[in-house]
């Protein structure tokens, strides 16, 4: 096993002493998805933070608009949240990141001078809820340098300690919290692939796509899809485009619906986001 898992949240006693370490936490990197910052947020965040200091981590922000997310960054601001965007596939954002935690780690030292307490690190953990990236986050905030891995007999199991810069570090396994699935937003943790679309009906979620889509982005329709007649766009429309035909040629609607969702999880339909600040 590696500390590093991308797939599993953490489970059983891993997620225990995950609770557990929690408790010496002094900041939190909550990780969404910039294409819905506010719907891809966890409602135990706010447990969690009480007492904590929080940087939330906008990720995919290659994925996102890049209109929409200036304009999140600034709403976050004005709240006196710290949002950052960052792509942590390409490691875009993580120099502004490092800003902020050296602020945070300069910060933590003299409170502690003040109190006449010898410094310590500053300690940090990355969680969110499933797939908005927290482990490939959490990779390239450590950098090569990689986390010791519990396997061998003598080595307490669950999540360590890795010392990342200075007086910084951060827990090498993410904590994965659950979703919020609001009935209109669902569509959206479907398509961010934080909720397994195979639950849901998937006509109607990428019907919710297809009518956000024609509403908020119709030219990427035409760009990504080819498609510039019989708009609005139905999915009955992009079967026939497709070609995805049942016998006597009656459209596969829900052929056409897997194949919108894919699309979309892999980004071919140009760069979207789902929600805007108020
Ligand atoms: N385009 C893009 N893909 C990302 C980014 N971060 C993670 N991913 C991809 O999103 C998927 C989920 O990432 P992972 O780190 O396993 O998410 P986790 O479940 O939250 O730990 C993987 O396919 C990653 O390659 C990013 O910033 N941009
Ligand atoms: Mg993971």
């Amino acid at each position: 096993m590696t500390s590093l898992d991308t797939r599993s949240g953490i489970q059983g006693k891993t997620r225990i002493l995950f609770i557990k370490n929690l408790r010496v936490v002094d900041l939190v990197f909550e990780v969404v998805d910039a294409r819905c910052p506010v719907s891809s947020r966890s409602p135990l965040i706010r447990q969690l933070i009480k007492h904590k200091q929080q940087i939330l981590i906008l990720n995919k922000a290659d994925l996102a608009d890049p209109g929409a997310t200036r304009s999140w960054l600034d709403y976050f601001a004005a709240t006196g949240i710290i949002a950052v965007a960052v792509d942590s596939q390409r490691g875009n954002g993580f120099r502004e990141l490092w800003g902020h935690l050296t602020g945070f780690e300069t910060e933590l030292i003299k409170r502690l001078e003040k109190k006449g307490r010898l410094a310590r690190e500053l300690r940090t953990a990355v969680v969110g809820i499933p797939n908005t990236g927290k482990s490939s986050f959490l990779n390239k905030l450590i950098g090569r340098r990689t986390a010791a891995t519990g396997d061998r007999p003598g080595i307490t199991k669950g999540p360590q300690w890795v010392h990342l810069k200075g007086r910084i570090s951060v827990l090498d396994t993410p904590g994965v919290l659950p979703p919020q699935i609001k009935k209109g937003d669902a569509y959206k943790l479907i398509s961010i692939g934080a909720v397994d679309y195979t639950e849901y009906d998937p006509e109607s979620v990428s019907e919710k796509i297809i009518n956000f889509l024609e509403e908020s982005y119709p030219e990427n329709i035409t760009k990504h899809l080819g498609i510039t007649q019989e708009r609005p766009l139905t999915l009955e429309t992009l079967a026939r485009h497709k070609n995805f035909l049942l016998p006597e040629g009656i459209p596969d609607l829900h052929r056409t619906a897997g194949y919108l969702i894919k699309l979309f999880k892999h980004g071919k339909l140009g760069r979207i986001t789902f929600e805007l600040p108020v």
